[in-house]
């Protein structure tokens, strides 16, 4: 009768178990990797619809009567956004900032606008959290006055004389 030698040539349970535990480990933190590199490639294009959206708005102000972008700042409270605008297709909102660029001086004006949208896992880009154009309670994060985000474009505009 044969008996079975224990240095026999091959794997033990426990060393299977354990490259198979290894191997579920490698395969669970390639997947984090994966749905993470996903997660970053939707916001990257979320983001570049949005800035489009925010300089096809800034074209539409640049070819607007200088003195109406006055009228605007204007009418405007300080720290207010002069106007917003739905970000369609998307579900999000953008702010228009008007300034002077030299305090008390109507000469050149500063206009920025920043977009704030939902994007995967109805995850919100930018401060403005619950998308209504309105600077509430803590969305200033920064405190910098105004709703600030990855997207976003500044322009100056000077008056034609
Ligand atoms: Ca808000
Ligand atoms: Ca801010």
């Amino acid at each position: 009768m044969n008996k079975i030698s224990r240095n026999s040539i091959g794997f033990t349970l426990v060393e299977l178990l354990l490259a198979v535990l290894i191997l579920g480990f490698t395969l669970v933190g390639l997947l984090q990797v994966f749905i993470r590199c996903s997660v970053f490639a939707e916001i990257a294009q979320s983001k570049s619809a949005v800035m489009s959206l925010l300089q096809g708005r800034m074209e539409d102000i640049r070819q607007r009567d200088y003195a109406d972008i006055v009228a605007l700042y204007d009418a405007t409270a300080s720290g207010d956004p002069a106007e917003t605008f739905d970000l369609d297709p998307l579900t999000g909102k953008a702010a228009v900032y008007i300034t002077q660029f030299n305090a008390g001086d109507d000469n050149l004006m500063q206009i920025k606008i920043v977009g704030s949208w939902k994007a995967q896992q109805d995850r919100i880009m930018g401060e403005d959290l619950d998308l209504d154009g309105v600077e509430d309670t803590g969305e200033d994060v920064d405190g910098d006055g105004d709703f600030s985000s990855m997207a976003m474009v500044i322009s100056c505009i000077a008056a034609r004389y």
